[in-house]
């Protein structure tokens, strides 16, 4: 199928067959809000439980497929993502409005996290023990979690249910597959790649639809054995608790409000990298954004001087525009709750240093000048996720302090340092309270092979990617046998 048909009307799949659900549902390039990008079938509650018990159904079978087996499909799946990386890098870019090349780079990560779990699938482990008792030999065995719900958010529309799916079916559970309603199009283009490569009907499953209806379905249903989600720390809590009160395996990727330590021997060119890449590209909607840059006294207001500069040159605009840097924010919530917090910035006594305005463009969108405040650390654009093109400066007196002020939050995903000193940096990497630590390097920007996730209101429960992803898709099994 090419993906000018995807416009038509993208539908779910359900045990092997695509599915018109009883209503549309529409998405629009956040670049031009005049053009539809697709007319999506949305399905209903009725239409996720069949999917649940299709994906039940085909378990016994899938989970008794061989490693061989599985890492083919998987292998078809990424090789399919990496060849069409531009034409699905173009669809991602006009759904969600990342800049094309960003775009691109995400297909390619998405078929190069299906070939890592292909090698995965042929690589599962077990351990051979020794008993504490004569003639009894123990081992420990991997085997697959059943029924997977996957709700994924719209910031990573590819790699997000990349990262998922692929382990999930590497392991050999079955899935049933919830993308974000804003991204429709790209959760079926990347369905429609995976339904093409062999697996057996009710394997994988993709229904379209709104989190109160096919979400909660799926956190709700008896036959889902495990739950995992990417988004708002409020969604997050309420399928936590629905989902551990019925005791299916629950997985949450949350929020952050990382912090990028400048000190004062830092490289302050390269500094000034870390932050703009990290605090502005993506547009600032990654979990992963520097949102609070804590300067050390001797190095501030140099920093913030070279920043500003840079934020006054940064091209904001259309997405598909090959000379655009930043894109526009996603919908127009999303940008309303961004210019709500510039406001709530100055009424708290920020200092304005840049941006933070609404911007016309030559076509109708979101767009919004990526903005910059010098903070207090109790001001409310220091503590909460904003999830756009905003971020503050908050001036620490020296490394001690700006530590102190790094772990002072809720939230514990990623933190990084800018410095020159090996000391200050093996330091850093041991006290900061997070699942990922940067030194001189962006706070966005991860590998696929090793752990994904943070401590505090950021995760819950097993990393995803790389072989850790294994303790969340399986479960293992103790044997004993008398020698
Ligand atoms: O998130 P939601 P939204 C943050 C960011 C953003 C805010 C809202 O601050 O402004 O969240 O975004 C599904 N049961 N992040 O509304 O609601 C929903 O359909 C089951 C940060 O997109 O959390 C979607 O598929 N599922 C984050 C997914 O959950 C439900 C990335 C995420 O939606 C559900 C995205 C329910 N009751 C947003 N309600 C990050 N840090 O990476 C909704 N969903």
């Amino acid at each position: 199928m090419k993906l000018g048909d995807i416009q038509q009307n993208p539908r779910n799949l359900i045990n092997g067959r695509w599915e018109t659900g009883p209503t549309t549902g529409v998405s629009t390039n956040p670049s031009d809000t005049r053009e539809v990008v697709a007319e999506y079938s949305r399905a209903d509650r009725s239409q996720t439980e069949q999917a649940v018990r299709a994906a039940a159904d085909a378990f016994p079978h899938w989970s008794q497929s061989t490693p061989q087996r599985r890492a083919d499909v998987l292998d078809c799946v990424g090789s399919e993502l990496l060849a069409r990386k531009d034409e699905l890098g173009a669809l991602l870019a006009r759904e969600e409005g990342k800049t094309l090349p960003e775009a691109v780079a995400e297909v390619a990560r998405s078929g190069q996290i299906f070939k890592f779990f292909a090698g995965e699938a042929l690589r599962i482990q077990g351990e051979l023990m020794a008993s504490v008792r004569q003639g009894v030999q123990v081992d420990v065995t991997r085997e697959p979690v059943g029924v997977v719900g996957i709700i994924a958010p719209w910031n990573f529309p590819f790699a997000i249910p990349a990262w998922k799916i692929a382990p999930a079916l590497a392991y050999g559970n079955t899935v049933v597959f919830k993308p974000a309603e804003l991204v429709p199009a790209c959760g079926w283009a990347l369905a429609e790649i995976i339904s093409r490569c062999g697996l057996p009907a009710g394997v994988f499953n993709l229904v379209m639809g709104s989190g109160r209806e096919v979400g909660q379905t799926l956190v709700d249903h008896p036959l889902v054995h495990a739950i995992s989600f990417t988004g708002s720390v409020s969604t997050g809590d309420r399928i936590l608790r629905a989902g551990t009160a019925r005791r299916a395996k629950v997985q949450l990727e949350m929020g952050g409000k990382n912090p990028l330590i400048v000190l004062a021997d830092a490289d302050l060119d390269q500094a000034v990298e870390c932050a703009l890449q990290g605090s502005y590209f993506s547009t600032g909607q990654r979990c992963t954004a520097s949102s609070r840059l804590i300067v050390e006294s001797g190095i501030h207001d140099a920093f913030v001087g070279k920043l500003r500069d840079r934020l006054i040159q940064l091209r904001v605009g259309h997405a598909l525009d090959r000379t655009t840097e930043m894109g526009p924010v996603v919908d127009g919530h999303q940008l309303e709750q961004n210019l709500g917090y510039v406001e709530i910035a100055r009424g708290e006594g920020a200092e304005h240093v840049w941006g933070g305005e609404q911007l016309e463009r030559s076509t109708p969108g979101h767009y919004m000048s990526p903005a910059l405040f010098l903070a207090q650390p109790d001001y409310r654009i220091a503590r909460e996720e904003i999830f756009g093109p905003v971020a503050c400066v908050l001036r620490a007196a020296d490394y001690e302090h700006a530590l102190a002020l790094a772990n002072d939050t809720p939230f514990g995903l990623c933190a990084g340092i800018c410095t020159t000193s090996l000391k200050r940096a093996m330091h850093f990497k041991r006290h900061a309270a997070v699942g990922m630590t940067m030194v001189n390097l962006p706070t966005a920007g991860v590998d696929f092979h090793v752990p994904f996730g943070g401590r505090k209101e950021s995760s819950y429960g097993a990393r995803e990617q790389g072989r850790y992803a294994a303790e969340f898709y399986t479960t293992v099994k103790t044997g004993y046998m008398l020698a």
